[in-house]
């Protein structure tokens, strides 16, 4: 495993570009809060680590630990507790910590880091073309901030950006699939100057809890959104299946036990209503509006997948 020396890390922490990043990521933390409470939407405070996380849909290594008798994941997003405090109190949002510790060959990736930070939000009563409409809007409101408080900034990264028109640009996934094959989310980011969604995503392919459609079982109320130019997933959200016995069948159908996901089952048994949400990576967006390779460019620490790191 590559080891960081001090003198690397003294290097990274003096790059100008470093200093940059984290003044946009200032802006872009800011704007995205300011955005959302001005839309009536609570912030809730990070949980670090939970009796049950998401289990996601590709392989990570799984870091808990025991506690006085009971065992605790680190959280690798907070799916569940938005889906449960949303029934209470209908718009959340959280700068939520997550840690997912990816296998060493997702460094060449440019844009995983083992712990980031994921703008998370969750509305009650929410369709998926209400909160695609947000996710617009709010990735509109950000970046047109940032080109205005940073415009020299960005002139010296010799970043040139544009604001988006509304809608943006969506393709089937089954469908992109076909016309591009396997590689079609990277080849359409390439091809595009302008974000675009990717809806109507494959069970297969996601985790238990997005909502399969009535009309076409097997297929999901869900979206991701993708960056132009080749940077690739932005964000990550869906309509959630609320009834307890669909749960239930799609936990099974992933190969899952009722047992990992006890304390969502039994505060689902009360009876959830349906919401929709979603998440959207910090450092990818700071990475995508700075217009680097790599994504540790924007991060005074950051943990890389097979690298030692303070
Ligand atoms: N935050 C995502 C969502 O709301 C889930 C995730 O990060 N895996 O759907």
């Amino acid at each position: 495993m590559e080891t960081e020396t001090v003198s690397e890390l003294m290097d990274h922490i003096s790059e100008k570009k470093l200093e940059i990043a984290l003044k946009i990521n200032t802006t872009v933390r800011a704007e995205m809060g300011a955005f959302l409470r001005d839309r009536g939407f609570v912030e809730i405070p990070p949980v670090i680590f939970s009796t049950v996380t998401d289990p996601l849909n590709h392989p990570v290594y799984d870091p808990s630990f025991e506690y006085e008798g009971t065992r605790y994941a680190l959280t690798k997003s907070m799916i569940f507790h938005k889906q449960i405090i949303v029934q209470k109190i209908p718009k959340i949002f959280t700068f939520s910590p997550n840690v997912r510790l990816e296998m060493p060959e997702k460094a060449k990736t440019g844009r995983h880091l083992l712990e980031f930070t994921q703008l998370d939000l969750e509305v009650k009563g929410a369709t998926r073309e209400e909160l695609m409409q947000l996710g617009e809007e709010l990735f509109i409101h950000t970046v047109s901030k940032v080109m205005e408080k940073h415009s020299e900034e960005l002139a010296m990264l010799g970043r040139k950006l544009h604001v988006p028109a509304k809608p943006f640009k969506a393709y089937k996934y089954t469908e992109a699939e076909a016309r591009y094959g396997p590689e079609f989310e990277s080849i359409l980011s390439e091809k595009s100057t302008d974000p675009f969604w990717i809806i109507d995503i494959p069970l297969k392919q996601r985790e238990f809890y997005d909502r399969e459609k009535d009309d076409e079982p097997g297929i999901l109320r869900d979206m991701d959104l993708i960056y132009p130019e080749g940077y690739c997933e932005a964000l990550s959200g869906g309509e959630r299946e609320y009834d307890l016995e669909r749960i239930k069948e799609r936990i099974l159908k992933k190969g899952q036990t009722f047992e990992q996901f006890k304390w969502f089952l039994e505060f689902a048994k009360g009876g959830l209503e349906l919401s929709c949400g979603f998440g959207i990576g910090i450092e990818r967006f700071v990475r995508y509006i700075c217009g680097f390779q790599r994504i540790e460019d924007v991060h005074p620490f950051p943990k890389v997948p097979g690298k030692v790191s303070v």
